[in-house]
């Protein structure tokens, strides 16, 4: 049965955007036009989340991995001013390599930096919004923001579980970095109205550094056709809200969990201590987790980003054949 298509689902149609402010690469612009499989890619990763310089590497990688699963790597930044959608390699170097601290770019800082003509590495809900004005509906990375532990303290929630209430983009992720409240995290994005699942066998929710929270998601997708159904669907539906699929580690990759556990207690400690605050808290957690393992999260990070980039560009792939 062909599905009437949805007028205003943004996949299917050329949207117009603001061109002053938005410029996509020439092998994203005909990926788009050509309605081929595309998959955006954040870079605070890049900018706040591992150290240089194999922040730029694990990009390289990241999207050598899309592409070898037949997709179109979007990935986006801010560069002077602009909001690139497909980055050259000078632009992924230079992200990676500037000094001075690269400014962190969530929904809210778009309009300022994009008026200072900064340069900035975009978060999870400023890579959503820029994802979903293109008509992108798949998105790849490590670990999306969420509730954080000392939430009643410091009321710390980050932008990316509102961006999933309001954006419909599929992102595929690790679940959330386990330096959050999980359980409060996943109650946040049940109000929110925004679908939580497993890529597995069970419904087990990951966490992050290891496959088992202890938590469940709404449910288990067992096959790519399965998750780019469930894409479609959240298109065809117009339901103005997104979805997260969490993809845990494989097995051989996992940190031990007692370990990796008393290292985040460790380092949420010196961050309360250090009175860390607002949008800082999370890269330094990460640098002091990074840390107090000697490095040892940094292969787990990468080799968990590696496996959902893989995951999303086969996702994105089967879902442009559903398509028409
Ligand atoms: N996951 C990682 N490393 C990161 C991030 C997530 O493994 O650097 C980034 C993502 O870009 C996410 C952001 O959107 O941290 C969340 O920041 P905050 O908690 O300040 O909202
Ligand atoms: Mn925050």
């Amino acid at each position: 049965m062909i599905v009437q298509r949805v007028p205003n689902v943004r996949y299917y149609t050329s949207l117009p955007y603001s061109k002053k402010l938005f410029c996509a690469s020439e092998e994203v612009r005909r990926g788009l036009e050509e309605k081929k499989a595309i998959v955006a890619l954040e870079t605070a990763i890049l900018t706040h989340g591992l150290p240089k310089p194999i922040n730029i590497e694990t990009q390289f990688e990241i999207e050598q991995i899309v592409r070898k699963n037949g997709c179109i790597p979007a990935t986006i930044a801010l560069i002077d001013g602009q909001i690139k959608i497909g980055l050259t390699h000078e632009e992924i170097e230079r992200l990676g390599s500037t000094d001075k601290q690269t400014f962190k770019a969530s929904r809210r800082d778009l309009p300022y930096l994009l008026s200072q003509k900064l340069t900035a590495g975009t978060t999870v809900s400023s890579t959503m919004l820029i994802a979903h004005r293109l008509g992108i509906p798949i998105f790849a990375t490590g670990g999306i923001g969420g509730v954080h532990r000392d939430v009643t303290d410091t009321f710390d929630i980050s932008a990316d579980l509102d961006e999933f209430g309001r954006t419909p983009v599929c992102v595929v992720s690790s679940g959330v970095k386990s330096i959050l409240d999980i359980p409060r995290t996943l109650e946040y994005l049940e109000t929110k109205g925004v679908g939580v699942y497993t890529y597995d066998t069970t419904d087990e929710f990951p966490n992050f550094f290891t496959k088992s929270s202890g938590y469940r998601s709404c449910g288990s997708v067992k096959t790519i056709e399965d998750a780019a159904q469930l894409v479609f669907n959240m298109l065809e539906l117009n339901l103005q809200s997104g979805l997260l699929l969490a993809v845990p580690i494989d097995e051989e990759h996992e940190l031990q969990g007692q370990m990796i556990n008393n290292v985040i207690e460790e380092a949420l400690d010196l961050a309360k201590k250090q009175n860390i605050r607002g949008n800082k808290v999370t890269p330094y957690i990460l640098q002091e987790v990074r840390r107090l393992t000697d490095g040892q999260s940094i292969p787990t990070n990468q080799k968990l980003i590696y496996k959902n980039a893989k995951v999303a560009a086969q996702i994105a792939a089967a879902l442009s054949k559903l398509q028409y």
